[in-house]
């Protein structure tokens, strides 16, 4: 299909090393390019390697781009300018091979959660499924393994850049503000996630969240899960057990992730296995083997009575809601980008549960500004950009605001960026600088 195709692919991460090693198979002619350019290196030598290229080489016929590439971006549309199709490596994914049987996950929060719980799902019911996508594995690879079930989960970034998905069935989770400064508006932003119910066979929404429900209207045959009873809605929760209409699929008490909107994401993963016949023990076997993954509302130890959560992932307000929203009594360690996202609401909201807060990196002045609006009697302490080992001054802080009972909670609701290379990152540092504090490792 690409044999002999003059192919550009932009970013040389995880994306673009996958999509260059798999058009070379196909035979295509590759050029990477990259604006770092210590990060075009490994590659296979047929490739051409460019750093920072500022204009569309004479011939390409294709642009694959890497999902981080905003719309925006100079060398992206002098390339559409110039009449070159512009793609991204879902749209690849999808074009090299349809024959698997995609089930596709998007949503402002609980992506990676879910798609961990489907994996568990259609696996304990026989299935040769695999999660990948923006949870790490691009598709292009597990397209090429020749998986039959995809458990793909798809970031805003990767809807914008495809236009001819047809998933088996679709979920967009939920929809909050997050990657303003990507899409433009919080409008662009849910009409990226929203097209993935273009061409869904089953549209599965979340009653409880109002753009997913709107998103999914006239998409497919609709499915509706909620964490009430299911009403009108086929997937719902009746006296602590997940039902599917009048079948009890698993316990709530076999979701093994804290937090109602871990049963939200459990119902979403629940409705789109059962699109393919999961067998009611598979749901319920699936979720009791699934261990969320690092950086997720994990418990680093208990010291003095007082439990030390690492929520990195929270990376943005909405996230750190429902992290919050899951201890009564909290010192809140927050702080990062915002990336253009209000904080005021979260804020507001978590005011009754905060012992203290401790702030640190880029925004941290919106932050201190919102604290005083909304929660002034708040005792908080900042970390000075000059600091040699912040998370450490961070934790240290953190801990001497803590009394027995409650919890430290990294959830800083904004991205790592500016102070990790990534949410992993940032974790690891929190971690690391609890059990220091504490004398273990
Ligand atoms: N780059 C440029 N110019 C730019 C932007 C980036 O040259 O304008 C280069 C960078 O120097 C870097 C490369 O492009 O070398 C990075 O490309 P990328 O940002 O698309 O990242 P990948 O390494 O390809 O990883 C991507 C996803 N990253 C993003 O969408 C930002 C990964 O999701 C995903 O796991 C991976 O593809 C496989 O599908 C990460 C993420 O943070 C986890 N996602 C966001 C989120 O979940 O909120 C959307």
């Amino acid at each position: 299909m690409f044999a002999g195709q003059r192919v550009l692919v932009t970013g040389a991460g995880v994306t673009g090393r996958s999509v260059a090693a798999a058009l070379l198979g196909m035979g295509a002619r590759v050029t990477v390019t990259d604006a770092d350019p210590e990060r075009l290196v490994g590659f296979d030598p047929a490739v051409t390697l460019v750093p920072g290229l500022a204009a569309v080489p004479d011939g390409t016929d294709l642009v694959v781009t890497s999902p981080g590439w905003g719309p925006t971006n100079p060398l992206l549309t002098a390339a559409a300018m110039a009449g070159v199709e512009v793609i991204g490596d879902v749209e690849l994914a999808w074009r090299v091979a349809r024959r698997p049987t995609w089930l596709a996950v998007t949503g402002t929060n609980g992506k990676t959660t879910t798609i961990g719980m489907l994996e568990a799902v259609l696996n304990a019911a026989g299935l040769d499924a695999v999660a990948c996508g923006n949870v790490g594995l691009p598709v292009i690879d597990a397209v090429l393994a020749g998986h039959r079930v995809l458990a793909v989960e798809l970031s805003s970034f990767q809807l914008h850049w495809q236009s001819s998905l047809r998933p088996k069935a679709s979920v967009v989770l939920n929809v909050a503000e997050d990657h303003l400064d990507w899409h433009g508006s919080l409008d662009d932003y849910a009409a990226a996630k929203g097209k993935i119910y273009a061409g869904a066979e089953v549209a599965v929404f979340n009653a409880d969240d109002v753009w997913s429900t709107l998103l999914s209207a006239g998409h497919g045959d609709r499915v509706g899960f909620t964490l009430d009873e299911p009403g009108d809605h086929r997937f719902g929760i009746v006296d602590g057990w997940l039902v599917d209409g009048d079948e009890q699929l698993a316990e709530v008490s076999d979701v093994p992730a804290p937090g109602l909107h871990n049963v939200a994401n459990a119902l979403a993963a629940a409705a789109l296995a059962r699109v393919l016949g999961v067998p009611a023990e598979a749901v319920r076997d699936g979720l009791r083997v699934f261990r969320p993954g690092d950086h997720r509302a994990v418990l680093v130890g208990e010291w003095n009575g007082v439990r030390y959560v690492n929520d990195s992932k929270a990376t943005n307000p909405h996230a750190a809601a429902s992290s919050l929203g899951a201890y009564s009594s909290v010192v809140w360690l927050v702080g990062g980008q915002l990336k253009g996202a209000s904080i005021d609401d979260l804020v507001a909201e978590a005011v009754a549960r905060l012992r203290g807060v401790v702030l640190m990196g880029a925004d941290s002045d919106v932050i201190s500004a919102s604290l005083a609006r909304h929660a002034p009697q708040v005792p908080t302490h900042r970390v000075g950009p000059g600091d040699d080992d912040p998370m450490m001054a961070a934790v240290r802080a953190a801990s001497s605001m803590a009394r027995p009972g409650d919890v430290v909670l990294l959830a800083p609701a904004a991205a790592s960026f500016d102070m990790f290379r990534n949410y992993a990152k940032r974790g690891e540092a929190f971690a690391a600088a609890v059990k220091r504090l504490h004398g273990v490792a």
